[in-house]
C-alpha cells in the first residue's frame, strides 16, 4: 500500500521538476538572448530638422551599428508623432524623391548612416513644432535586438543635395 502511495508522489515531483526546469531554463535562454540583443544595437548622433512654418513633418537621421549578428531596422515611432516611416531616397530621372521601405539591413562591422539623401526616418502629423535645440524620444524597433529610444536632437545641419522642400512633395 505504502509503495503504490508514494510513486505517484514520486511520480508527480519528477514531472513537476522537469516542467519547472524547462522553465527555468526557457526563461533563461530569453533572458541571455534579450541581454545580447541589448548590447548589439548602437544608435548614435541622432538628429531631426526643424519643422518649416506649419508644416509638422520632419526627418530624422542617425548612425545604427550593431556587434552582433544581422540585424534590421523595422519600424520607427515617436510619442511625439502620428507617424513615423522609414524612407529611403532615390534619384528618378534626375530627381530627388523619396519613398517608404520595409526595413533597412543592419550588417556586422559596416555601420548604416541614416542621412540627407538617403535612409531616413519620416516623421509626419508632429504634435507641435520642432524647433532648434528641442529633443524627442524615438524608439527603433530592430528585428532581432527589439526596442532601441534614442533622443533625437533638432537642429540644422548643412543641406546634402536637398532640403525640407522635398517633404512637402511627399504623397501618402
Ligand atoms: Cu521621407
Amino acid at each position: 500500500m505504502k509503495s503504490t502511495y508514494k510513486r505517484p508522489i514520486a511520480a508527480l515531483a519528477a514531472v513537476l521538476m522537469l516542467a519547472l526546469g524547462m522553465a527555468s531554463a526557457h526563461a533563461h535562454d530569453d533572458k541571455d538572448h534579450g541581454a545580447m540583443a541589448q548590447s548589439a544595437i548602437t544608435v548614435t548622433g541622432a538628429w531631426a530638422r526643424p519643422t518649416i512654418a506649419k508644416m509638422r513633418i520632419s526627418a530624422a537621421y542617425f548612425q545604427a551599428t550593431t556587434t552582433g549578428g544581422e540585424d534590421k531596422l523595422i519600424a520607427a515611432k515617436t510619442a511625439n508623432a502620428d507617424k513615423a516611416e522609414l524612407h529611403q531616397h532615390i534619384m528618378e530621372n534626375g530627381i530627388a524623391k523619396m519613398r517608404p521601405v520595409d526595413s533597412v539591413a543592419i550588417a556586422p562591422g559596416t555601420p548604416v548612416v541614416f542621412q540627407p539623401g538617403g535612409y531616413h526616418v519620416m516623421i509626419m502629423g508632429l504634435k507641435g513644432p520642432l524647433n532648434e535645440g528641442d529633443s524627442f524620444p524615438l524608439t527603433l524597433t530592430f528585428e532581432k535586438a527589439g526596442d532601441v529610444t534614442v533622443h533625437v536632437t533638432v537642429m540644422k545641419k548643412a543641406a546634402q543635395g536637398h532640403g525640407n522642400m522635398d517633404h512637402g512633395a511627399h504623397k501618402h
